[in-house]
């Protein structure tokens, strides 16, 4: 009879324990595998023409706003400064399918970057759509490029251009169309952001404008931070993957 009292106040001890032993063992991995970038960072900028991509890669590589880009279709490569590490951007466009299967089995990205404007909604919608099916269970990401799967941890919705379109009202005095239809578009896109879960991905979204350089860095720098957590962490925030 005292053995069968005993038991429930063993287990809690045992339980406490090894809650404690748990969190210690977690300090010290802390302390001497501090969280860290791959070494060969790799990030995939994909979204439809003319949101930004280019620009952004220019950013990443020279640190400041380039006015007047060339137009560019399909692939470009570049190296760009990331934080403190130097990585391999591709961009591609995202209406091209082969395109960014091409980009995904090539660099195997740590992180994609999805960027979205407040003009086009129904392409960037199509294209995210189309972004989705990829990654999901049954797409093409999950049946032909495992290696790349397996790196895969952050994907950034990142909606540009916001000197455009958050202001209320526009020079005229008039409302400003565009504030409404991107808060609309970006509730939509966050609804899919299920399909990142079965992967242990993360989605972030965050908003910007390259030409103002409000929110860039802190955008990459979220982006980062996800990539450098250890991948039990990881796989918790994408588990609960809440946009902030
Ligand atoms: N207003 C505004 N224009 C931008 C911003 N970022 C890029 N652009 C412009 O958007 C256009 C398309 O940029 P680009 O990088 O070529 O887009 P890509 O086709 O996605 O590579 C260019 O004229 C850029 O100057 C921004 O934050 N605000
Ligand atoms: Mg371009």
């Amino acid at each position: 009879m005292a053995n069968l009292q005993m038991w429930p106040k063993l287990q809690r001890l045992c339980d406490n324990a090894l809650q404690e032993v748990n969190a210690t063992k977690s300090f010290f991995r802390r302390m001497v595998w501090p969280a860290s970038l791959p070494y060969e960072l790799t990030i995939a900028v994909g979204g439809w023409g003319k949101t930004g991509k280019t620009t952004l890669a220019y950013y990443l590589r020279d640190g400041s706003f380039h006015k007047d880009v060339a137009r560019t279709t399909g692939r470009e490569d570049f190296e760009g400064k990331v934080g403190t590490r130097t990585a391999k951007l591709s961009t591609y466009q995202g209406e091209w399918e082969g395109l960014f299967r091409e980009v995904l089995a090539d660099i195997r990205p740590h992180g994609i970057v999805f960027m979205v404007d407040h003009e086009n909604r129904s392409s960037h919608e199509d294209g995210w759509a189309l972004f989705c099916r990829f990654i999901s269970r049954q797409g093409i990401f999950a049946r032909k490029s495992r290696r790349a799967r397996s790196r895969l941890s952050t994907v950034l919705l990142l909606i540009n251009k916001h000197d455009e379109w958050r202001p209320r009202t526009r020079r005229d005095g008039s409302e400003n169309p565009y504030r409404k239809e991107v808060e609309e578009m970006t509730a939509s896109l966050s609804q899919q952001r299920e399909v990142f879960k079965v992967f242990d991905v993360v989605f972030l979204r965050q908003e910007c404008s390259l030409l103002l350089d409000d929110n860039v860095g802190g955008s990459i720098t979220r982006l980062l931070k996800c990539i450098a957590r250890p991948t039990s962490e990881r796989k918790q925030m994408a588990s609960s993957n809440t946009p902030d």
